[in-house]
């Protein structure tokens, strides 16, 4: 248990509502409405309100963090910095209210005011700097880095427009901008003293100096500064507080006199408008670099001024460099902060004259490089050539590094050349390229896979070569998720029943979640771990209700698939399985169909056609299966608009099923798995990611899983990718994709989904038809095992009893003893438990 130095934080069940500190707040939150808002009681919107009782929460916060920060900084403690081009936060008020222990208390001061806490909620837009699972992962490590108490500054770009609204018009996504910060954001601190030049382009010259010493100096033609935004993440329990410090771009000149005097009024401003377009919007592509200059030019701006910033604290406090290894772990979340390898370089060599070999010393053991996929196509390379032009000093150290590289590949593997192309630093085949992979791998001293599969491939496939020259780098870091946010928040009748059944300390340390176990087949708590379950579904189904009229029973079993859409992740075999289920329904409309409801909610990169086209197929199946009368209402599909985190937040509660149907050997890891099975969910899922340590935690008869395993794909794609065996031994796969392909479903377009079906039959590189009966298999053994209710609820709460391993507070337990040298708070070691 951590040490409670702030006694009563969190309100022990039943416990009265502290009346003086009832009537602070108030005072608090009606100060701020006045003096920071400028509106009294009766004409404040909701918004304002909101805004007010944010404001006072954050002062509550801040004082933390002062002394949070002073004291790491007295005692000289090591500190992390997370880099990430990614942070997908969410909303933050009731998490921070949450944490601080503060949430029953503001309810009450709220709703004395006349105001609903769960309104106010909904003001804040959701802070969305991030895709999907590596930017959620980013935010839960910072939570978590902040309970364990461990000095950390996460590191990323302030963008203008986050991820982007997604609306579905006629079954099509369409895409808006997500203007977040349209009402101002209260949780930030602008830091305006806090600027960093970055440089971009020119030339390098090299010299020699006074003692002989050759030097190369860099003649930038461009600068951008870099203004810090500090954002504080609490931790649970309030005690520690950490910083997201989110760069914004601005030029040094915000407007050019000289050229504003000769009368051009927008030229005057294009210095300015290039430098903001830096940190305008985030690239909306998931698992596919955006390979554009303006990525690059993101990359190396958040990098430079981050380690400009984290060098300057560390000498402000130690005084020298040498020791940055010792005071200073910077771990690059994927290969897009991988400029770190070659920025520091510049930083100790051309900037404090160390010599190189030191410099790399240091360089490495600062390091360290998490990977979150093995996709080829998701490989950060850049052209050598926009390389040279934004960034000619680093491609000068990148060519400086590969020397002594490729010297210790020769030395390992002489004449091997196939070996030596492999690991260099450029790739030579296509166009010479720069690999950032190969990069942050070299430039590393650990990098870890995200969880135990992953870690394997890794040294099996693109750093098998690496992996050979440098045996001890690899490691696995099994993701984690929050369960602040994931269970507490957002599931608050079940973190009830489990305070109730498990105790309090339950709170504090998952492993508690352990003590489910003798109640799992308790016939009374069984119907109220059902009870809990049934309240978040009649939630979920009516914001189904009002968002797309579409009338689900809550009895049905709530069937769920939410990620970004991608052909590895198979939405399209859902959404063929509902297709199949639908056409043996209507062969056979008296029989006892098990009522379902298949929901899926998911964004596709804007420039990805296949994978909206998919969108759109789930949308136009709705449209038949949920109008169909013979149907009568036991077959529901239901595509949500816009998932976020705040969407996510309501549906995990409400879910039966969890759909983690990626071709076995392509999901990295996933983490809504994770959440799902926290929830109470059962997965039906193929053995890829950290589905097979959930399966190892929850056990085998408590998850279904199917399909082709990661090898059975390796082979499968060698003998070739034409279905067409496949769909000639199964008449319900080929009844189902000859529907779509013939325009059942899209009668208004015949030929809308020919090229899915075509792809099925011929070309099935994500195994969807190969892996189709499996799949239909498992699913009716879900339907007969849903029908047993206590076996089924049975087997939920053993999911949720047996989940505590994978709290994102295990995670970083592990980075910080295996990658970092950081102490952490200790908390119960039950929770850090391998499997039974
Ligand atoms: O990272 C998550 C994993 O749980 C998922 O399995 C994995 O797919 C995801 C380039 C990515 N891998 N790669 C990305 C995102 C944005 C981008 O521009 C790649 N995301 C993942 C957390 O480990």
């Amino acid at each position: 248990m951590p040490d409670q130095s702030f006694p009563g934080n969190f309100p022990v069940l039943g416990q009265p509502v502290d009346e003086l500190a009832l009537a602070e707040i108030k005072g608090a939150i009606l100060a701020k409405l006045r003096l920071a808002i400028g509106k009294d009681a009766g004409m404040a919107t909701r918004h304002d309100w909101y805004k007010a009782a944010a404001l006072a929460l954050r002062d509550r916060i801040v004082h933390h963090w002062l002394t949070a920060e002073k004291q790491s900084y007295d005692a000289g403690r090591k500190r992390v910095y997370y880099l990430s081009l990614e942070f997908l936060i969410g909303r933050l008020f009731t998490d921070a209210l949450n944490n601080m222990g503060l949430l029953p208390l503001f309810e009450t001061a709220l709703g004395d005011l006349g105001v609903a806490l769960s309104d106010l909620r909904k003001c804040e837009p959701d802070a969305a700097l991030g895709n999907g699972g590596l930017g959620r992962l980013a935010a839960c490590f910072m939570e978590s880095m902040a309970t364990l108490a461990i000095p950390a500054i996460g590191y990323g770009i302030r963008y203008d427009f986050g991820l982007f609204r997604q609306i579905i018009a006629q079954g099509w996504q369409q895409e808006y901008p997500d203007e977040w910060l349209g009402f101002g954001n209260p949780w930030e601190f602008q830091r305006p003293e806090v600027v960093y030049h970055v440089h971009f382009g020119g030339n390098i010259e090299r010299i020699t100096d006074a003692n002989g010493r050759e030097r190369v100096v860099w003649h930038p033609a461009e600068t951008v500064q870099a203004v810090a935004y500090d954002t504080p993440i609490v931790g649970w329990r309030g005690q520690h507080v950490n910083a997201l410090r989110l760069w914004s771009a601005r030029a040094p000149d915000p407007l050019r006199l000289d050229v504003f005097n000769t009368g051009d009024y927008l030229g005057a401003s294009a210095e300015q408008a290039r430098a903001e377009a830096i940190c305008k919007f985030l690239y909306p592509n998931d698992e596919s670099p955006a390979g554009r200059e303006l990525r690059l030019r993101q990359e190396y701006f958040f990098v430079s001024a981050s380690l400009q910033d984290l060098v300057q604290r560390h000498l402000a406090s130690d005084g020298q460099l040498r020791g940055l290894p010792s005071k200073v772990a910077v771990q690059l979340n994927d290969t897009h902060p991988s400029l770190a390898v070659t920025e520091l370089m510049r930083i100790l060599v051309d900037l404090h004259n160390f010599r190189w070999e030191e410099a790399w010393k240091i360089t490495v053991a600062t390091l360290s490089y998490t990977n979150h996929t093995l996709l080829p196509e998701a490989l950060e390379t850049w052209p050598v050539e926009l390389f040279e032009r934004l960034l000619p000093r680093h491609l000068d150290i990148i060519y400086r590094i590969n020397v002594a590289h490729l010297a210790l590949a020769d030395a390992r593997c002489p004449d091997d050349v196939d070996f030596r192309a492999s690991v260099s630093l450029i790739d030579e085949k296509s166009g010479r390229r720069v690999r950032m992979g190969q990069l942050a791998f070299v430039g590393s001293h650990r990098v870890n896979g995200v969880s135990a599969m992953h870690s394997d491939l890794m040294k099996e496939t693109v750093f098998h070569d690496l992996h050979y020259l440098y045996p001890d780098r690899i490691t696995n870091k099994t993701n984690g998720i929050t369960f602040r946010r994931w269970l507490m928040l957002a599931n608050p009748r079940l973190t009830e029943l489990l305070r109730e059944a498990c105790g309090e300390a339950v709170l504090d340390d998952p492993s508690q979640l352990s003590r489910l176990e003798s109640r799992a087949s308790d016939n009374a708590f069984q119907q109220q771990f059902r009870s809990v379950k049934h309240h978040n579904k009649i939630a979920l189904a009516r914001l189904i209700g009002e968002r797309l009229n579409v009338r689900v029973d809550p009895a049905a079993l709530f069937d769920v698939q939410i990620k970004r859409i991608h052909e590895y992740k198979r939405q399209l075999l859902n959404i063929i399985e509902t297709v199949a289920l639908y056409q043996a329904i209507r062969d056979e409309p008296q029989r006892d169909w098990v009522p379902r409801v298949k929901i899926f909610a998911g964004k596709a990169a804007a420039s990805y056609r296949y994978a909206k086209l998919i969108i759109k197929l789930i949308n136009d199946v709705a449209e038949v299966v949920n109008n169909d009368p013979v149907v009568a209402g036991r077959l529901k599909v239901a595509f949500l608009a816009d998932y976020n985190v705040s969407l996510a937040e309501v549906i995990i509660p409400a879910a039966d099923l969890s759909e983690q149907i990626s071709t076995a050997g392509m999901e990295a890891s996933g983490t809504g798995n994770m959440k799902l099975a926290l929830n109470g969910a059962l997965t039906i899922g193929t053995l890829d990611g950290a589905n097979i340590e959930i399966r190892d935690h929850v056990g085998a008869e408590n998850i279904a899983i199917f399909g082709m395993e990661a090898m059975d794909v390796v082979v499968r794609r060698k003998q070739g990718l034409d279905a067409t065996d496949v769909i000639r031994r199964s008449p319900r796969l080929s009844r189902a994709i000859n529907a779509i392909g013939s325009g059942e479903f899209s009668p208004d377009d015949p030929g809308r989904f020919e090229s899915i079906a075509h792809a099925l039959r011929y070309l099935d590189h994500y195994m969807v038809s190969a892996d189709f009966d499996s799949y239909y298999e498992a699913q009716r053994g879900i339907d007969a095992r849903w029908q047993v209710v206590p076996a089924w609820t049975r087997a939920s709460i053993l999911n949720v009893a047996r989940m505590a391993w994978f709290s994102s507070d295990r995670t970083i337990r592990e980075y910080a003893e295996d990658i970092w040298d950081v102490p952490v708070r200790g908390t119960s070691p039950a929770a850090a438990q391998e499997p039974a």
